[in-house]
C-alpha cells in the first residue's frame, strides 16, 4: 500500500512537473513572443491620409502582401498616400523605466504583437537618452544583448560631462506603444514626435517616423534637389554613397548626409536632426508633415539641435560633428581643371593663355591623364615629361598645383605601391583574400583607410611621391568607393549582399559598382561602413598632407563625404552636365553642403559632360565666380571651356575676368566668412531664409543666395534671358557697381542682367573688407586692403576682418592672426591703424 501510494505520488509529481513545464513554456511564449505570427489585429483608424506610414515601401503594394505584413489595406486613388499602411497599434512598449537621472534617462522596450516587414525583429531593445547641452538632445536605441555596429566617428565621442542646465527642450516618453516627443520649452511646441508610426527594429531593418511641426525642411544628401526647400509630397530619397551621374531621377549620389533642418515659423525658431548611422537607408518625406527613416542596419542614434534661428542650428550641428577646416587663402582663388589636356604641351598652353588674358587664377589641376597608365603615385614621363618643372614654374608664378588620386590601386606585382601595400595587408578583403575590382588602371585593389596600417601606407606613398612631384593639394575621386564592375554574379548570395530590404538606391543592388557587402574592413563589414569609405580616405589624405606640409595648411578635395568631412576637405558636386538645368541645381546643392559643414563647395563651372555653349558657360562663369569653391572643370573630349578659349575679346572672357576680379577684391570678406565657419560653424554661401526668416517669401528661394549676411547674388539661370525676377529681402541693398540703393524692398522686382552681368548687391549695414585684386592671391595679398561701407537706414554699418598669413596651420589656435570688428563710426581710425599694421607686416 505504502509502495503503491509512493508510486502514485511519484506519478503525480511527474505529472505536476510536466504541467509546470508546459505552462512555463506557454508563459514564456506569451511574454517573450518569439514567434512572428502570434495573433495580432491591426487597428486601422486611418483618420488622415497625409499621416499614413507606408507598410510596403520596398515593392509594388498588393493586398495579399499587405495582409501578410499585418498592415492596413485601403487603396487610394487620386492620392500618393500609400494603399498599405501601418496600423495604430504595434511597435514597442516600455517595460522598464524610463529611469531618470540628471544626465538623461534609459528605458527598456519590448516588441508588441505587431506588423512585421521582413522578420528577424528584435524583441528587447534599449533606449538611452542624454541631455547633452542646453540645446542638444541625444538618444539612441540599441540592442542590449548583442552589440550592433555603431559608427566609429573621428570627432563625435562619448560625452562624459555633467548634465546640461537650462534645457531649451523637454522630452516625454509614451509607454504603450513607445513614442518619444521633444518639446521646445519656451512655447511648448512639439518639434519631434515619433508616435505617428510604430518603431521597427529588426536585424536588417530599422524604421522610425517623426512628425514635424512644419513643412519647412532643408537638407539630406547627396542628391540633386531641384529646390532647396524640400517637397514634402511623398518623396523618398535614398542615402548610400554611389558614383552616379547627378540627374533628376532622385538617385543616391556620392555622399551620405542625414542632417536636416526644420524652420518652425517666422520667429526663426528652428531645429536640426542628425542621424549618426552609416548604413544604406532612405528617408521618406510626407505631408503630415513627417519623415520616415528606413535603415538597413546599425542602430538608431539621433541628435536633435534647437536654435533660435537656422544659423544657430547649423552651429550646434557642426559643434558636434566637427567644424570645417580653414582653407588656405590661395584655395579661394579661381581654379582650372580638365581631363585630357593632351599632354604637358596642352596643359602648359592653357596655363599660358589664361595668364595672357590676365584672369585672376590661382590653381591648376591635373586629372588622371597625368598618370602613367592611370596609376596613383606615378606620372607619365612621356606625355607629361617635365611635369615636375611645370609645377615649379606654377610656384614661381605664385600659383598652386593639385593632382588627382584614386583609391583603386593597380594590382600589378611590379608596381611598388601595390607590392608595399600587400606586404602590409592593407587591402579591403573578402573571404578569399583582397577584393579585386576594375578601375582606371585595370584590375585594382582597394586600400582600407579605416585600418591604421592602411592610412600609414597611404601617407608613406604620398610623402614619397611628393618628392617626385611638388604638388600643393590632393583631389580624391572615386571614393564612394567606385568600381567598374557591377558585381552581379560576383558577390556571394548571402544576407549582406541580398538583404530583404534594399532602399530605393540606384540599381537596387547594394554592391552595384562598388564592393561586395561582405567585404571586411577594420571598422566593420563593408555593409556597415560603405558610406564611410570616402570619409576615411579623406582623413587619411589630410593626414598625409600634414606629414608633407607640417607647417602649412593644405587642400584636399573629395567627392564622397560623410558628416564631418568638412573638417578635412572641400567638395565638388561631381559629374554634372553642361546644361541649364545643372547650372540651376548647383545652388541648392551648395546651400545644402553649407548645412552639412562643408562650405568649401562648388559645381564644375561650365559643366563636366557635354560640349558647353558660349552663353551657358558665360552665365556659369558669372555664377561660379561666387561659388565658395570656384573651379572650372571639363570632361574628356569636350570643347575647351577655360575662359581664354573663348577668345581674347570675347564677352565671356571679359565678363569672367570682371567678376573674378570682384571675387578677388572681396576675398578678405570671404576669408573672414570661412574663419567664422571654422570657429563658429556659420554658413558661407547662405540661403536667404537664414537671414530673413521673418519673411516667408525667402523660405523657398534658391535661385539667389548670399555670401554670409551681406552680399546678395542674383544669377541668370536660363537661356536667352537678360532679366530675372529677383527677390529683394527686407533691407537696403546697393548695386555693387552703381552704389545706388534699390528702391524696392521685400518684394519681387525685375532685375535687368544683360549678357555680361550677374546681380550683386550689398546689404545696408555691412562693412566689407576688401583688397585690390591681382592675378594670383600671392600678388593680391600684397595690395592695399580697404573697405566697402554700405549704410543702413540708420546710417550705421558694421563688419569684421580676420587676417593671417593665409597658410600657416592653426593660426587661430596659436593666436597668429588679426581680428577686427569695426563699425562705421570708427572706420577712419581703423584705416590709419591698418596702414601702420600692414606696413609693419610687410617689413617683418
Ligand atoms: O569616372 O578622373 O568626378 O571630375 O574628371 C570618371 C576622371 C572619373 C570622375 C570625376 C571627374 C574626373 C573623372 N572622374
Amino acid at each position: 500500500m505504502a509502495k503503491k501510494l509512493s508510486k502514485l505520488a511519484i506519478c503525480l509529481l511527474i505529472l505536476f512537473l510536466i504541467v509546470l513545464g508546459i505552462s512555463a513554456v506557454l508563459l514564456w511564449l506569451l511574454i517573450e513572443n518569439p514567434l512572428q505570427d502570434v495573433p495580432f489585429t491591426p487597428e486601422c483608424l486611418d483618420t488622415n491620409l497625409a499621416e499614413r506610414i507606408d507598410c510596403i515601401p520596398d515593392e509594388l503594394a498588393t493586398e495579399e502582401l499587405c495582409h501578410r505584413r499585418q498592415c492596413c489595406w485601403r487603396p487610394q486613388e487620386n492620392s500618393s498616400a500609400p494603399s498599405c499602411f501601418f496600423p495604430t497599434n504595434g511597435g514597442y512598449k516600455v517595460t522598464e523605466g524610463p529611469t531618470y537621472a540628471d544626465e538623461g534617462f534609459t528605458a527598456k522596450l519590448r516588441r508588441l504583437p505587431s506588423s512585421s516587414l521582413f522578420g528577424y525583429d528584435i524583441t528587447d531593445i534599449l533606449l538611452t537618452a542624454e541631455y547633452q547641452t542646453t540645446n542638444r538632445f541625444h538618444f539612441k536605441i540599441s540592442d542590449p544583448d548583442r552589440k550592433r555596429y555603431e559608427v566609429p566617428h573621428e570627432h563625435v565621442q562619448q560625452l562624459d560631462q555633467k548634465a546640461a542646465s537650462n534645457l531649451s527642450y523637454r522630452v516625454e516618453v509614451t509607454n504603450n506603444p513607445f513614442g518619444i516627443k521633444i518639446r521646445r520649452t519656451k512655447n511648448n511646441k512639439v518639434l519631434f514626435d515619433t508616435s505617428i508610426g510604430p518603431l521597427q527594429y529588426a536585424e536588417q531593418y530599422l524604421q522610425l517616423s517623426v512628425q514635424l511641426p512644419s513643412h519647412y525642411v532643408y537638407g539630406f544628401g547627396e542628391h540633386v534637389h531641384q529646390q532647396y526647400l524640400h517637397n514634402m509630397d511623398w518623396k523618398t530619397w535614398p542615402i548610400f554613397t554611389r558614383d552616379a551621374i547627378p540627374n533628376d531621377n532622385m538617385t543616391n549620389l556620392y555622399g551620405a548626409q542625414t542632417f536636416f533642418l526644420c524652420l518652425e515659423d517666422d520667429s526663426g525658431l528652428s531645429f536640426g536632426v542628425f542621424l549618426m548611422n552609416s548604413n544604406a537607408m532612405e528617408v521618406a518625406l510626407q505631408p503630415a508633415p513627417a519623415i520616415t527613416y528606413r535603415i538597413t542596419g546599425g542602430i538608431l542614434d539621433f541628435y536633435v539641435f534647437l536654435g533660435n534661428n537656422p544659423e544657430q542650428v547649423v552651429q550646434e550641428y557642426l559643434e558636434l560633428i566637427g567644424r570645417p577646416f580653414l582653407p588656405p587663402y590661395w584655395s579661394l582663388g579661381f581654379q582650372l581643371s580638365r581631363r585630357d589636356y593632351g599632354g604637358i604641351e596642352g596643359l602648359a598652353s592653357v596655363v599660358t593663355r589664361t595668364r595672357a588674358v590676365r584672369i585672376p587664377y590661382d590653381v591648376q589641376y591635373s586629372d588622371i591623364d597625368y598618370m602613367e597608365e592611370k596609376k596613383d603615385f606615378t606620372y607619365d614621363k612621356e606625355n607629361f615629361n617635365g611635369l615636375d618643372q611645370f609645377a615649379e614654374e606654377l610656384h614661381r608664378n605664385g600659383q598652386r598645383y593639385i593632382i588627382i588620386l584614386n583609391p583603386g590601386i593597380s594590382k600589378n606585382l611590379t608596381y611598388g605601391p601595390y607590392e608595399r601595400g600587400s606586404r602590409k595587408r592593407v587591402w579591403v578583403s573578402g573571404p578569399t583574400g583582397p577584393i579585386v575590382g576594375e578601375v582606371w588602371p585595370g584590375p585594382a585593389v582597394f586600400p582600407d583607410y579605416t585600418n591604421p596600417q592602411g592610412t600609414q601606407w597611404w601617407v608613406e606613398e604620398l610623402v614619397q611621391f611628393h618628392k617626385e612631384l611638388n604638388f600643393d593639394g590632393i583631389w580624391i575621386d572615386m571614393n564612394e568607393v567606385s568600381n567598374f564592375l557591377n558585381n552581379d554574379s560576383l558577390c556571394e548570395p548571402n544576407y549582406l549582399n541580398y538583404p530583404s530590404f534594399i532602399p530605393r538606391i540606384l540599381d537596387r543592388r547594394l554592391f552595384a559598382r562598388t564592393l561586395c557587402m561582405d567585404a571586411e574592413q577594420h571598422w566593420g563589414l563593408h555593409y556597415d561602413v560603405h558610406n564611410l569609405y570616402g570619409y576615411s580616405m579623406t582623413i587619411a589624405t589630410a593626414k598625409a598632407m600634414e606629414s608633407i606640409f607640417p607647417k602649412k595648411r593644405s587642400f584636399v578635395l573629395t567627392r564622397s563625404t560623410f558628416a564631418g568631412s568638412g573638417k578635412f576637405a572641400a567638395h565638388w558636386l561631381g559629374d554634372n552636365d553642361a546644361t541649364w538645368n545643372d547650372l540651376q541645381w548647383s545652388i541648392p546643392s551648395i546651400l545644402e553642403f553649407n548645412l552639412f559643414g562643408i562650405p568649401m563647395v562648388g559645381a564644375n563651372i561650365c559643366g563636366f559632360a557635354s560640349n558647353t555653349s558660349e552663353e551657358l558657360c558665360r552665365r556659369w562663369m558669372q555664377l561660379g565666380a561666387f561659388y565658395p569653391l570656384s573651379r572650372n572643370h571639363n570632361g574628356p573630349g569636350f570643347v575647351d571651356q577655360d575662359p581664354a578659349a573663348f577668345g581674347v575679346n570675347s564677352v565671356l572672357l571679359n565678363s569672367a575676368r570682371y567678376y573674378l576680379n570682384i571675387r578677388y577684391n572681396l576675398l578678405p570678406y570671404l576669408y573672414t566668412l570661412f574663419f567664422r565657419a571654422h570657429t563658429r560653424g556659420d554658413t558661407v554661401a547662405r540661403p536667404l531664409v537664414h537671414e530673413f526668416y521673418q519673411d516667408s517669401q525667402t523660405w523657398k528661394i534658391h535661385q539667389q543666395f548670399l555670401w554670409g549676411p551681406g552680399l546678395l547674388i542674383t544669377p541668370v539661370l536660363y537661356s536667352g534671358v537678360d532679366r530675372v525676377m529677383a527677390y529683394i529681402p527686407d533691407a537696403v541693398w546697393y548695386g555693387y557697381e552703381t552704389n545706388v540703393a534699390i528702391s524696392q524692398r521685400k518684394e519681387w522686382m525685375e532685375m535687368v542682367l544683360p549678357r555680361d552681368k550677374i546681380g550683386l548687391h550689398l546689404r545696408g549695414g555691412s562693412i566689407f573688407p576688401t583688397q585690390e585684386p591681382a592675378e594670383t592671391t600671392e600678388a593680391s595679398r600684397k595690395n592695399p586692403l580697404g573697405f566697402i561701407i554700405a549704410l543702413d537706414d540708420k546710417k550705421e554699418a558694421k563688419g569684421e576682418l580676420f587676417w593671417d598669413d593665409g597658410e600657416t596651420r592653426d593660426t587661430y589656435g596659436k593666436k597668429l592672426y588679426f581680428l577686427a570688428e569695426f563699425n562705421v563710426t570708427r572706420v577712419r581710425q581703423l584705416m590709419e591703424f591698418f596702414k601702420v599694421f600692414f606696413s609693419q607686416l610687410a617689413t617683418d
